[in-house]
């Protein structure tokens, strides 16, 4: 009879079944969980992404580099570093990506060089031209 077969479960056994199907439960989620971790580490952007860092000092007006010419193959992260002694700001043609800098400060500006061609990294205070970067194919 049903009403025995409930009554001859003792309380331990009932705590001890939803004890285990929650283990359950969370372990198929850590299960989900982890398929999607390792499957985002292999996107578009993984730790294989290659890295071009480029620095940029502005002291006493002066900017360095100038007009150094840099190539990359597309689809290299670009990171920049910007170092000043006076306020100012790195434009990078074609990708629109600008930082702005403070006097005495660093400031950064990273960004995927997704797009083939030859930009130009200015300064536009300075208004000197920094670097030419190459995207390759
Ligand atoms: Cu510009």
């Amino acid at each position: 009879m049903p009403d025995q077969t409930r009554e001859s479960r003792s309380p331990t056994t009932k705590v001890a079944v939803v004890v285990g199907a929650a283990v359950v439960v969370v372990a198929a989620m850590l299960l989900v969980v982890l398929a999607l971790g390792v499957g985002s580490g292999t996107g578009s952007e993984s730790s294989d992404t290659p890295v071009e860092r480029l620095e940029v000092t502005i002291e006493d007006g002066t900017v360095t580099p100038n007009a150094r010419r840099v190539e990359v193959t597309e689809g290299t992260r670009i990171e920049l570093t910007v170092t000043s002694d006076e306020e100012d700001a790195l434009h990078v043609h074609g990708y629109d990506e600008e930082v702005e800098v403070q006097p005495g400060e660093t400031a950064t500006l990273s960004f995927i060089a997704d797009r083939a061609g030859r930009f130009e990294i200015e300064t536009h205070h300075t208004e000197q031209l920094v670097y030419q970067l190459i995207v390759k194919p």
